[in-house]
């Protein structure tokens, strides 16, 4: 069996899908100030028993989160801020805005655009969903209220989604007489299946958390509290035991699955041995040994 190198598995870094939001005219256009893009999209390493666990907050209020050139601009500098921090183990993505996680693309910014501008930004969106989806480490969306259109796209794009039972989610594109265009039409089919996926995008029907559990698009569901961040608090529990595991080994995990679920079985083995022999020199798979015998918690540290 062949080995593939990591360089091979990691084809596209995540540099050049943010260079396409840095550079060029529309970026130059953006009349967000530092100071603007820190309100709307927020980043929060937290500590203690939560160490490890970054967390990204949407908070664009006067439009439900919807997704404007600024916005998205905003939310690829927090998506640096995290995947640079050293000690991120596990990020959740949430929203400040009660009862919505995300509504899409803004779309009353779009109405102002040409077509060939239209054209670039959802090819740029694409690109984002996709910088979301190769984070190296394990991302759960808490969608904690509405998620529709792109904002969906954007939670499909992440590992694990927890939705309350009162969110409200939904490609509703094909309402607007387009298609899911940021990754939807794709990762949907992988994640429920062809048919479902397909009865869904055509009748653009929104689903409410428990309808979305009962058909595997959201791996949990729970009951909404008058804070609305009960899908939050769930997700982080999640994330505290993402934490508590080894970092280099959850991070291979995840490339191993979504590198081998692009490619036949033979090779996905072949992608799971390269990312099992990452692990074999590391401090923290002794670490692991040693606490067995030592029948104590381990304490892993990422070497
Ligand atoms: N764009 C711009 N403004 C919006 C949007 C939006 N998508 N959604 C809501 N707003 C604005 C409203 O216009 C309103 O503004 P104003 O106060 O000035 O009238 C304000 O937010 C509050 O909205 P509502 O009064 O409607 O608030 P509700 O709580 O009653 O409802 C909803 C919230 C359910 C989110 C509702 O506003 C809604 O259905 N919005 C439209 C959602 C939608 O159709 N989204 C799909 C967009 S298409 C798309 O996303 C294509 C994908 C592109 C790729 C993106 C990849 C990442």
């Amino acid at each position: 069996m062949r080995l593939l190198s990591l360089p091979q598995i990691y084809h596209k870094s995540l540099a050049q899908t943010f260079i396409v939001w840095k550079s060029g005219r529309k970026a130059a256009s953006t009349s967000s100030s530092a100071n603007d893009h820190g309100k709307e999209v927020t980043v929060d390493f937290l500590s203690e028993k939560r160490a490890g666990i970054s967390v990204i907050g949407m908070n664009r209020p006067k439009a439900k989160n919807a997704f404007s050139f600024s916005f998205i601009s905003a939310f690829c500098d927090a998506l640096d801020d995290v995947r640079n921090e050293k000690g991120t183990r596990v990020m959740i993505l949430r929203s400040l805005v009660k009862g919505v996680f995300c509504a899409g693309a803004d779309l009353k910014e779009r109405l102002t655009m040409k077509p060939d501008e239209v054209e670039e930004f959802v090819s740029n969106l694409r690109s984002f969903t996709s910088s979301i989806e190769s984070l190296p480490f394990p991302v759960i969306a808490a969608i904690d209220g509405a998620a529709l259109g792109g904002g969906l796209e954007m939670a499909l794009a992440c590992d694990i989604r927890i939705a309350s039972n009162s969110a409200k989610v939904g490609l509703v594109e094909t309402k607007l007489a387009i298609i899911p265009g940021a990754g939807g039409s794709q990762r949907l089919p992988r994640i429920i299946g062809p048919a479902k996926a397909k009865e869904l995008i055509f009748t653009g029907r929104v689903l409410d958390g428990t309808e979305a559990h009962k058909i595997g698009l959201v791996n949990d569901v729970v009951e909404q509290n008058d804070n609305y961040d009960a899908a939050y608090n769930k997700a982080v529990q999640i994330a505290e035991e993402i934490a508590a595991n080894g970092p280099i080994g959850v991070r291979m995990a995840k490339l191993a699955i979504d590198k081998g679920l692009q490619v036949d079985l033979n090779t996905g083995y072949a992608i799971e041995e390269t990312c099992y022999a990452q692990l074999l020199h590391t401090k923290d798979r002794l670490e692991g040994l040693n606490a067995f015998v030592e029948k104590r918690a381990p304490r892993y540290k990422g070497e």
